[in-house]
């Protein structure tokens, strides 16, 4: 069966029919910002509201976020709450409001110093800093006082958590609620879980447990994740683990833990990049002027140290090297969106970004060509859609990533299905596709080499293997992974 919004809608409306439907998750979908030309609505780069959009859409309900544009509160009722999408309002958006101060604790803080270190388990030092962890507390309880705001006077109420910069809020909203009321609480947890090991090394191990252990429902996208995470709350908290049924006995619930990998609205990229618009942003692409060159590359991601975005380009520079007939002949455009760029490691990582792409241009340039394009810009779509259409191969290679959209979008916008992918061993993604180039971003040789066969690979065969990663992303498509969670939610109703 293919998935579409409305299957989920139905399926949303026969499970779930009197449940309030609430989203909880620190990113809002919709941003107000000042612009000179007046307030500007836009949506911000990341996977996970670009996933849960569509259903919210489809199926109305609260979606509570931090509020983080600078015109948000100016576009907000008493209540905090707005209807979006402007123009054709389907649902309401709660903005929870921080402080900068608040937000540099929570979000540049433990949610980015000290979480997603830890859980990426990528050599990058988590940092395990008090006021961190004040601050994620803090910030946790505005959630969960939000969201008891929405519940007041509500019977039954299904409340999904995105994401680890809520670890706490689910046992906050729990603990609040009236002993009548009927709450299903079920959270996704977007990134990897690490070895319980690895996890313990964070001085707030149990409470961040206690706090997730509140839901009904915790899904991750993969198994080994949900693993890692039943032998962290049997070896922290004690509790008793079932790992064949992936469930958790702890004081006196049952709590279900399970795998949904997460993707992509197929349908929907695979008609915005057929668009008039996307056809001319490709002849632009190709014009002599820009990039007349036999070969295009595409890398895209939001910049950070667990994209493999170094690894990228000292593979390329192998490349360049060791098959020198495509020098003057490949052009790897990388698209990297800026993300917390307060936080020193990611000044760090831009400044090692540009001065590699620097140094790699000058050691190959000849005449107008040079290697790497680096747009460190977040692209539009048509833009996005035209690379992805352009490009021989995409390259995705995170050293450690929870799934990753971004080959699952590349696929969907290969509609003429010559592109070749190149994924990374360390993509949660590569579980399912099968038919892509399969490398490891530390080993500079074999990713060198693979970027070749990529290149060499004859028509007839990247077609096969296109054809494969399409049917595989068209049917495990985003709205497959929303039908199966809400489905396994809807089971804990009875
Ligand atoms: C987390 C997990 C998991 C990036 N650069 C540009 C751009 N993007 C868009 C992509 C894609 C999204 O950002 C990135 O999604 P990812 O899945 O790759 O990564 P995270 O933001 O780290 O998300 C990840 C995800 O949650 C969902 O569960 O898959 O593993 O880390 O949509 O297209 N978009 C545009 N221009 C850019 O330059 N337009």
């Amino acid at each position: 069966m293919l998935y579409t919004a409305k299957e989920v809608q139905k399926l949303v409306k026969s499970k779930l029919g009197g449940y309030k439907f609430i989203i909880v998750s620190n990113r809002e979908p919709y941003i107000h910002m000042h612009t000179p030309s007046g307030v500007r609505v836009k949506t911000p780069a990341g996977g996970l509201t670009a996933a849960l959009d569509p259903l919210m859409q489809a199926c109305g309900g609260t979606w509570v976020a931090g509020g983080s544009g600078d015109a948000d509160r100016e576009n907000v009722d008493k209540k905090d709450r707005c209807r979006v999408p402007p123009g054709k309002p389907r649902y309401i958006l709660k903005r929870v409001w921080m402080s900068k101060e608040e937000v540099d604790k929570f979000y540049f803080g433990f949610s980015n110093q000290t979480l997603w270190p830890l859980c990426h388990n990528v050599f990058k030092e988590p940092i395990f800093k008090r006021s961190f962890w004040d601050g994620y507390k803090h910030s946790n309880a505005l959630y969960a006082e939000a969201v008891g705001k929405e519940l007041k006077g509500v019977k039954e109420a299904f409340i999904w958590f995105h994401d680890y910069h809520l670890a706490l809020a689910p046992k906050m909203v729990r603990n609040g609620a009236p002993n009548k009321q009927k709450l299903v609480l079920a959270h996704f947890w977007h990134i990897p879980w690490p070895t319980w090991n690895t996890f313990m090394l964070l001085p707030w191990a149990e409470e961040v447990l206690e706090g997730m252990l509140a839901n009904d429902l915790i899904g991750f996208h993969l198994h080994p994740y949900c693993i890692n995470f039943l032998a962290s709350v049997e070896n922290v908290l004690g509790a008793k683990v079932d790992y064949k049924a992936l469930t958790v006995r702890y004081r006196g619930r049952t709590i279900q833990v399970k795998p949904f990998p997460i993707s992509v609205d197929f349908a929907t990229i695979d008609k915005l990049a057929r668009r008039p618009e996307v056809r001319r942003e490709m002849k632009r692409v190709r014009a002599p002027q820009y990039i007349p060159y036999k070969y295009i590359g595409v890398g895209v991601d939001r910049i950070d140290y667990t994209k493999g975005i170094i690894q990228r380009f000292r593979a390329i520079d192998r490349f360049l090297e060791k098959y020198p007939k495509y020098q003057n002949k490949f052009v790897f455009v990388e698209a990297g969106a800026p993300s917390r760029t307060r936080i020193p490691a990611y000044m760090k990582l831009n400044e090692e970004i540009s001065e590699l792409v620097d140094e790699i241009n000058w050691k190959y340039m000849r005449g107008y060509w040079k290697p790497i394009i680096y747009i460190k810009e977040k692209l539009d779509s048509d833009k996005l859609f035209a690379l992805y259409r352009t490009a021989n191969v995409c390259i995705v290679s995170p050293v450690q990533d929870g799934m990753n959209l971004v080959t699952k979008e590349f696929i969907s916008a290969n509609v003429d299905r010559s592109g070749v992918l190149i994924v990374s061993k360390f993509a949660g993604a590569t579980e399912e596709l099968k038919d892509a180039i399969v490398v490891n971003p530390y080993d500079v040789e074999g990713f060198a080499d693979a970027i070749m066969d990529s290149l060499e690979m004859p028509l007839k065969e990247r077609q096969k293997r296109m054809k494969n990663l399409r049917a595989a992303v068209r049917k495990n498509n985003v709205f497959k992974w929303l039908a199966d969670f809400i489905s396994e939610a809807a089971k804990l109703t009875s």
